[in-house]
């Protein structure tokens, strides 16, 4: 959604985001949400998080949000009742995108944080014990997203990382995305490694090239470093970014492979 501010005499259009989360662990998520640039993104009324207990939304009188799986096996499956009233109400007569924090879903990462950060509405749902019955993903979910190839106790985790790695690429004001385009990952590339002061700390001293004022060495020294860990540490990145007449240069010469 769009925000007009007025700020002094100009008028600052910023894009707003509304972010539902179900849990039935609201308490996990909470503290998270008060610190840091989530707590200033919330503030500056840039995000909106509000978190919903999914026993609240349960429709017997015992309030139960779970139940045995069909079939036999073990464990418990969140029932349809409580998340279809939960979703119907969160996401009524709006372009929500309800998602599904699961290990079978669609592994996130950086480009895809950057997509969900243009929304303007997310439902988060965060299973626990066995998962959701199947017919909330089919009639509700409209994505399923992984953090990673491990299991968690719950979704809980899950979608703070969304919800913080989202938060702060969120533009703060209309071109205002200078600092996050500095990260790594914006290049599709690892990080290259970062000093200050002192200059000479125990006889370790910060390389000449960052103390001499000439920005373009600088920057190539701070890409040639970028490039030289990607090759060692995460060769796979490599293979899905475009190389440059350097980059490809750099490779065969023998800096990359060197230790350090
Ligand atoms: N990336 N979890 C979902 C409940 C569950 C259990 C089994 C489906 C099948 C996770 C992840 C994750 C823990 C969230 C188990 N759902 N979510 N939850 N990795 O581990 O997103």
């Amino acid at each position: 959604m769009w925000l007009k501010l007025l700020s002094g005499n100009r008028i600052l259009l910023m894009l707003s985001m509304k972010i539902d989360v179900v849990a039935l662990f609201p308490e996990i998520i909470h503290p998270i949400l008060q610190a840091g640039i989530l707590k200033r993104a919330q503030g500056a009324g840039v995000l909106s998080v509000n978190v919903h207990n999914l026993r609240d939304f349960a429709t017997d009188r015992h309030k139960s949000v779970d139940d045995y799986p069909y079939g036999g096996g073990a464990g418990m499956i969140l029932k349809p009742e409580p998340l279809f009233g939960a979703v119907r109400t969160l996401a009524c007569q709006s372009d929500a995108r309800v998602i599904y924090l699961t290990p079978q879903g669609m592994p996130f990462n950086q480009p895809l944080a950057e997509a969900l950060s243009l929304e303007s509405h997310l439902v988060l749902i965060c299973g626990r014990y066995k998962g959701i019955d199947e017919r909330v993903r089919q009639k509700l979910v409209t994505d399923e997203i992984s953090i990673g190839d491990y299991v968690l106790t719950g979704g809980e985790i899950p979608a703070l990382v969304l919800i913080d790695t989202i938060g702060r690429v969120l533009p703060g004001a209309l071109g205002d995305y200078e600092s996050a385009q500095d990260d790594s990952f914006s290049q599709e590339l690892l990080d290259h490694p970062h000093y200050t002061r002192p200059s000479d700390f125990e006889g370790m001293k910060v390389p000449e090239v960052l103390l001499s004022g000439h920005h373009e060495k600088i920057s190539q020294w701070k890409h040639e470093e970028s490039f030289r860990r990607t090759v060692r540490r995460r060769p796979d990145l490599l293979e899905k970014s475009q190389l440059t007449k350097e980059d490809t240069d750099y490779l065969s010469s023998s800096s990359v492979t060197e230790d350090n």
